[in-house]
C-alpha cells in the first residue's frame, strides 16, 4: 500500500511553514471560540481545553509544496467533540478557521467531523513549540498541510462555502492530496457543496 500522495517527496526533516510574521499566543492568553451558526457558542481557554478528553493520533503530513513527512505524533483534542457542545445548526454546512495573526483556511464541516482531526497542543510529547503553531493548531491529516492553521483562534459555522487566504490566492477550495487537489482549476462546484450539506 502506498503512502505517498502522488507528486509528493518524503523528507524525514519537518519544514516550518508559515506566511508571514508568527504571532505570539501563550497558553495563559490563547482562547478559541466556537461561533457562527452554533446553538451554544463556546469560547475555551488552554486549561478547558486539557480538561477534555485527550486523543493521540500518529498520521502523514502533506504540504501542497511537495513535501510529505510520515509518522507525525500528536495530541490533542477531537474537534468533534467542541462542536458537539457548540451544536451546529442544520444550516451549518463550513467553517472558516481563524488563526491569530490572521491566517484563515476554510473546510466542509464534514472534514472538521472527522476522528483523527484535533485541536493539538502536543507534538512527539512535546507542548507544541510556538513556530509549529503552540500553544494550540488544528490538525487536519486528511488534507493538505495548509488545513492544519497554526495558533488557531476561532472555528466560525457557515451556511455557505467562504474561502480562507490560500484559497483565495487559487489553492484548492478542499484540498485532498490524494486527488492532488492542489489548484482550484475551474468554478468551485456548488453542487458538492450542497450535496454533501445533506447528511443528517
Ligand atoms: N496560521 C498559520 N497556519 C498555517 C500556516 C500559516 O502560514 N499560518 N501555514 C500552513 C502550511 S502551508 C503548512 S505546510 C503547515 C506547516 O506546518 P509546520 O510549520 O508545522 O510544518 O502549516 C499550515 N498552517
Ligand atoms: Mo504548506
Amino acid at each position: 500500500m502506498d503512502r505517498v500522495p502522488p507528486g509528493q517527496i518524503l523528507t524525514q526533516r519537518f519544514p516550518i511553514l508559515t506566511y508571514g510574521e508568527e504571532p505570539r499566543v501563550s497558553p495563559e492568553t490563547w482562547r478559541l471560540e466556537v461561533r457562527g451558526l452554533v446553538e451554544a457558542p463556546l469560547v475555551l481557554g488552554y486549561a478547558d481545553l486539557l480538561a477534555l478528553p485527550q486523543v493521540e493520533v500518529v498520521r502523514d503530513f502533506h504540504c501542497v509544496t511537495r513535501w510529505s513527512r510520515l509518522d507525525v505524533a500528536w495530541k490533542g483534542v477531537q474537534a468533534r467533540v467542541l462542536l458537539e457542545r457548540a451544536r451546529p445548526r442544520p444550516e451549518a454546512v463550513a467553517v472558516l478557521v481563524h488563526s491569530y495573526g490572521g491566517y484563515t483556511t476554510n473546510l466542509l464541516l464534514e472534514d472538521l467531523l472527522r476522528e483523527d482531526v484535533l485541536l493539538a497542543h502536543t507534538l512527539f510529547g512535546r507542548p507544541l513549540p510556538p513556530e509549529r503553531g503552540g500553544p494550540v493548531r488544528l490538525l487536519v491529516p486528511h488534507l493538505y498541510a495548509w488545513k492544519s492553521a497554526k495558533w488557531v483562534q476561532a472555528i466560525e459555522l457557515l451556511d455557505h462555502l467562504e474561502l480562507g487566504f490560500w484559497e483565495r490566492l487559487g489553492y484548492h477550495w478542499r484540498g485532498d492530496p490524494w486527488r492532488e487537489e492542489r489548484f482550484q482549476e475551474g468554478p468551485i462546484p456548488a453542487a458538492s457543496l450542497r450535496f454533501r450539506s445533506k447528511k443528517t
